[in-house]
C-alpha cells in the first residue's frame, strides 16, 4: 500500500511549486484517515522539508472543496499573524501546484497536497502535565477565535453530518442488524451500552439544530495529536502576544459546527493519560486535574461563549467520547473499512477504551460539573484577552 502511494507521490512531486533538488521521501505520521509522507529538498545548500498527504477520497468526496476551505482559512489566520516573524510555524502553509492549485492529481487520479514541514515541533499522544493540558486547550480556543470572523461564504461541509449522533446511530443499527462479519454476538455488551446511551447522546446535535447553541466554525477533529507544539516552548504562558508556538494541524474537517465539538474532543483525548487504543482498561481514567487545566486554557483562548454553550462543556466531553465509541464499534461491525487499523480487533479495542473513559467520567460526574461551572465563572470574571 505505502509502496504504491510512495511511487505515485514521487511521480507527482514535480507538479508542486517546490524549488531545489529532491533528496528523500518517507512515510510519516500515524493518522487514521489520510496517508502522510515527508520529503527533504536541497535548496541552494539549505535543507528544507515538506509534508505531503494523499487525501482519502472515500472519506472526503470533494477534495477540491476541502482544499478551498483550507486555503481560505490558513490565509485568514496568516493575515492575523502577519506581524509575527514566525507565523509560518503557527499556521499551516499550503504549497500550491505549479499552476496555482492547492492540490495536485497523480497519474491514477489521486489527490495530493503539500504543507511546509514545521521543524522542531512535536505532537503528544498523552498529556504529560497540567501545563500541557492548559496549553492544548488554549491553542484550540485561540484557533476558534481566529476563525470567528472568517468572511463569507460559509465553509463547505467536507463531511456532512460528521458529528450528527442521530445519523451515526442509524448507521450503527444498520450494521448491528446486517452484521456482515458476524461480530454482533461478541460485542453484545458494547452494543447494549450504546443503546442505553442513545438518548443522552443526542443532546449536542439537538441543541445545535434547535438553535439553543450557535453555529461556529470549529475544527471538528480537535484531538490532542492534531496540535503541534514547539519543542522548546514554555507552555506555562498561554496568553498574550508572546504565547508559545503551537500550530493546529489536520484541517480537513474545519467547517461549521459547535465550539463544543472541539471542547469535547479535547476532553476526550487530553484528560485521559492512556492512548486511544490502550487495551489495559485500568489505565483509562478521567483525570479531573487535567480537565481543570485543559478547560481553563480553552476558555482563556476561545471566543466569548454563550451561557447555553458553557453549560454543556462537561457534557461535550462525554458526548464526543460516545460518538467515537459508536463510530469505532460501527466500523468494527462493518468490517474495518473506515479507520486505518494495525491489528485484528483494533477498532473494538478503541471502542472499549472509549466506553471505559465514559464510565470513568460517570463515576466523577458531579465533580466534573462543579469544576466546569466554577471555571466558567472564573473566566467570566477575568479581563479577557478576547
Ligand atoms: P492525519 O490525517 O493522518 O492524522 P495529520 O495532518 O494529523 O494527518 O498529520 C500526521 C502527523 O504528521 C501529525 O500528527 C504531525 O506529527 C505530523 N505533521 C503533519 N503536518 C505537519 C507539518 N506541517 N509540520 C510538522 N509535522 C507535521
Ligand atoms: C480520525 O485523521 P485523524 O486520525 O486525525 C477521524 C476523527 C476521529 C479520530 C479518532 C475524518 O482522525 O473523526 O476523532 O480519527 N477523522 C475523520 O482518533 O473521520
Ligand atoms: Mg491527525
Amino acid at each position: 500500500m505505502d509502496e504504491n502511494q510512495l511511487r505515485r507521490l514521487w511521480e507527482s512531486l514535480d507538479q508542486f511549486a517546490i524549488y531545489g533538488e529532491l533528496e528523500t521521501v518517507e512515510p510519516f505520521g500515524r493518522g487514521h484517515i489520510n496517508s502522510t509522507f515527508r520529503s527533504r529538498w536541497n535548496q541552494a545548500g539549505t535543507r528544507v522539508r515538506y509534508t505531503h498527504q494523499r487525501i482519502n477520497e472515500r472519506v472526503f468526496v470533494r477534495p477540491d472543496q476541502m482544499m478551498e476551505n483550507i486555503s481560505r482559512l490558513t490565509c485568514h489566520i496568516a493575515e492575523k499573524l502577519q506581524d509575527l516573524p514566525d507565523r509560518s510555524r503557527r499556521v499551516l502553509s499550503v504549497v500550491p501546484s505549479r499552476d496555482g492549485k492547492p492540490y495536485v492529481r497523480d497519474s491514477e487520479g489521486g489527490w495530493w497536497r503539500t504543507y511546509l514541514f514545521i521543524e522542531g515541533a512535536h505532537t503528544l499522544e498523552a498529556a504529560a502535565s497540567l501545563e500541557d493540558a492548559r496549553f492544548l486547550g488554549a491553542s484550540v480556543g485561540r484557533f476558534q477565535q481566529q476563525l470567528a470572523d472568517l468572511p463569507p461564504p460559509r465553509l463547505h461541509e467536507t463531511i456532512p453530518d460528521f458529528h450528527n449522533m442521530e445519523k451515526r446511530y442509524s448507521r450503527f443499527y444498520e450494521a448491528v442488524s446486517k452484521d456482515p462479519c458476524g461480530r454482533a454476538k461478541e460485542t453484545a455488551a458494547e452494543i447494549a451500552f450504546m443503546r442505553e446511551n442513545e438518548e443522552r447522546g443526542a443532546v449536542l446535535i439537538r441543541a445545535l439544530r434547535d438553535g439553543v447553541i450557535p453555529e461556529r466554525i470549529c475544527h471538528n477533529d480537535a484531538k490532542m495529536n492534531n496540535i503541534l507544539i514547539e519543542d522548546n516552548s514554555n507552555t506555562n504562558d498561554t496568553v498574550g502576544e508572546e504565547y508559545p508556538v503551537s500550530c493546529v494541524l489536520d484541517l480537513d474537517t474545519v467547517m461549521p459546527g459547535t465550539s463544543l465539538f472541539d471542547a469535547g474532543d479535547l476532553i476526550r483525548t487530553v484528560t485521559n493519560r492512556a492512548e486511544e487504543d490502550e487495551r489495559d482498561l485500568s489505565r483509562v481514567q478521567f483525570d479531573p486535574g487535567l480537565f481543570e487545566a485543559l478547560i481553563g486554557g480553552y476558555l482563556s483562548g476561545a471566543p466569548l461563549l454563550l451561557p447555553a454553550e458553557t453549560a454543556l462543556i462537561a457534557e461535550s466531553g462525554r458526548n464526543i467520547t460516545q460518538i467515537m465509541a459508536l463510530r469505532f464499534l460501527t466500523d468494527y461491525l462493518e468490517g474495518d473499512h473506515y479507520y486505518h487499523t494495525a491489528r485484528p480487533g483494533h477498532n473494538l479495542d478503541r471502542c472499549r477504551n472509549q466506553i471505559a473513559l465514559i464510565k470513568s467520567m460517570d463515576s466523577q460526574w458531579q465533580a466534573i460539573l462543579d469544576t466546569a461551572a466554577s471555571l466558567v465563572e472564573r473566566n467570566a470574571a477575568m479581563p479577557a484577552p478576547h
